[in-house]
Parts: C-alpha cells; sequence; structure tokens
C-alpha cells in the first residue's frame, strides 16, 4: 500500500506520533498559507490515503500566524481562469474536503489568526474546530468580487445557519472570541489550540476506529438523507459498530462497575 513519505508533499507538512495521531501542517506561511492548485492536490492525495494508513486521529494546523487565507487569489488573478477551469479547480476543492469529512478518521482543525474564505472552508470540513484568541473567522467573497466555491454554501451554512452567513459575504462581518464560539464557528476557546486539539486528538484515539469511522463520516451521509432513509442507515451502521468485537471488553466493564462513569468535570 501507498505510505504518506511516499507522497511528494510541499506545502503540506505530515508527521504521525506513536499513538497514531498525525499532525498536518499547512506550511506555505509566506503565503498566509493560501490554498493554490498544487495544495489542493495533495490535499486530495493526503486525505484520500490517510483512512487506509492506520492514523488515528489527525490534528489539521498551520505554520506562521495565520490558520489560512483561503483562495490562492494571486494565482486565480495570474492564471485568468475560464469558468470551466474555475469549475474544475471548485471540483477538487470538493474532492479534498469530502475526503475530510467522510474519510472516517477524526480531524481537529487547531485554528489561529486568519481562518477566512476558502480558510473556513477548509476548517469547516475537519470535525473539531478549536480555537484561540487570535482567531478570527470570515468569508470576503463578497468583498473581492468572488462567491464561495469550496463547500461554505454546505458547511459554513451548517455550522452558523444561512442568515449568518449571507450576512458574513454580504457586509464582511468578522466573528472571534466568544461569539465565533456562540454562533458555532468553533467548539472551543482556548489559550494554546494546538495543544487542546492534540488533547481532543488523543481522547478521539482512544476510541475503537470502527466506532471513529462511523461517527466521522456516517453522520455526514446521513444529513445527506431523508430522514427515513438515514434511520434505516442508523440502524445498520449501529448494528455494525455497536455489536464490534473492540467494544465487548469496554461493555463488561462497565457491566463489572470498573469502567469510568460519565460525570461532570
Ligand atoms: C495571499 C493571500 C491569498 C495573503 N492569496 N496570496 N481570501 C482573502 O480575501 C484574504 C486575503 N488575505 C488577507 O486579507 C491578508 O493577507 C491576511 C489577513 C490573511 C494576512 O495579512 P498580513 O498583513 O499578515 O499579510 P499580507 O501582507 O496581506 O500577505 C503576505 C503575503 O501573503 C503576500 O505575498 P507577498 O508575496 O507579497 O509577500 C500576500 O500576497 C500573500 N497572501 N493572502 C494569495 N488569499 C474556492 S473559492 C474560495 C474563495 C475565497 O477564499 S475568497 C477569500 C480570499
Amino acid at each position: 500500500m501507498q505510505a504518506i513519505d511516499d507522497l511528494d508533499l510541499k506545502n503540506l507538512r505530515v508527521t504521525v506520533d506513536d499513538a497514531g495521531i498525525a499532525t498536518v501542517s499547512l506550511n506555505r506561511p509566506a503565503k498566509r498559507n493560501a490554498l493554490d492548485a498544487a495544495t489542493v492536490e495533495e490535499m486530495v492525495a493526503l486525505f484520500g490515503l490517510l483512512p487506509r494508513t492506520g492514523v488515528r486521529a489527525v490534528v489539521l494546523r498551520a505554520e506562521g500566524p495565520h490558520f489560512c487565507a483561503g483562495l490562492d487569489l494571486v494565482e486565480h488573478h495570474r492564471e485568468d481562469r475560464t469558468p470551466a477551469e474555475f469549475m474544475h479547480i471548485c471540483l477538487r476543492w470538493h474532492e479534498a474536503f469530502n475526503k475530510m469529512e467522510y474519510g472516517g478518521i477524526p480531524i481537529i482543525a487547531a485554528l489561529k489568526g486568519a481562518v477566512v474564505g476558502g480558510g473556513l472552508e477548509l476548517a469547516s470540513a475537519a470535525h473539531v474546530r478549536v480555537a484561540d484568541a487570535s482567531t478570527y473567522f470570515a468569508l470576503p467573497e463578497g468583498q473581492r468580487g468572488l462567491f464561495t466555491g469550496g463547500g461554505a454554501t454546505i458547511r459554513v451554512a451548517d455550522l452558523v445557519g444561512k442568515a449568518r452567513m449571507i450576512d458574513m459575504m454580504l457586509t464582511g462581518r468578522v466573528y472571534k472570541g466568544d461569539e465565533a464560539v456562540a454562533v458555532g464557528l468553533c467548539q472551543y476557546l482556548v489559550e494554546d489550540s494546538e495543544a487542546k486539539a492534540l488533547d481532543l486528538a488523543r481522547a478521539a484515539a482512544e476510541n475503537p476506529p470502527l466506532s471513529n469511522f462511523a461517527i466521522c463520516s456516517a453522520i455526514s451521509h446521513m444529513q445527506n438523507m431523508s430522514a427515513l432513509d438515514a434511520a434505516y442507515a442508523e440502524a445498520v451502521v449501529a448494528g455494525i459498530v455497536n455489536t464490534q468485537p473492540a467494544s465487548r471488553g469496554r461493555l463488561e466493564a462497565f457491566a463489572n462497575k470498573t469502567a469510568a462513569r460519565v460525570r461532570p468535570e
């Protein structure tokens, strides 16, 4: 099978620790990690491969003070793309981000600085978002004379609702801090987003991989279904996951009263 080391990555950097936690770094800090076509191709390759490598969870982070400045506007300007060419660029963004959302491996985004435009589309394809005090979210597409093309109409609208997304795009509204948590752009606001993301990845990696696979793919698939079909699919997935050998010991520990109870901190 292909290995992560076989991938020719230049704008992404990947390390995997002994616990199977992969740290994926956006590595174009001089360009504020703007997403050019080459970076998106690296994401398609990497996130297509990761679910088959035994990696148990991913921390998605960035070099430099900003998480991601979105579409590489300079490349887009220079290339002077036709409508069909840019449609195909967007389809590659969807390919990459769908591989993240539906891949079955928990992806925890450690955010900082600008998470804007396509950078927010990228962050919203992760399963958990952790922000720090420097993090801010915006969709400046309207001001740039553009429109979202990397899934924001689906994922950002899902996080914050249609009305807030439209406001962000029309007016350039920026969210940060507690307000960003309150509207659903991120789930955690902490001093050190990378340390927290790693803690969360480690916690998720303790779950059986089949449970995580269901959590990090089935829920998204079921949202695309009618309620009737989703209920059916949920029953089928639960049939497989809830009878897996990996959960037997955990259930036995609960029955024996040796397993941890669910308590507030
Ligand atoms: C870039 C990009 C970029 C920086 N494409 N090169 N996204 C935006 O509208 C956000 C555009 N970027 C910014 O507003 C600012 O750069 C930041 C707030 C993110 C950072 O500010 P700052 O002062 O730290 O950096 P800077 O001086 O603006 O930029 C530093 C370098 O990064 C500079 O390159 P240099 O070669 O002149 O040094 C910038 O050109 C470069 N850079 N951002 C290309 N985005 C699928 S559709 C998605 C549609 C969208 O994503 S629209 C939103 C686009």
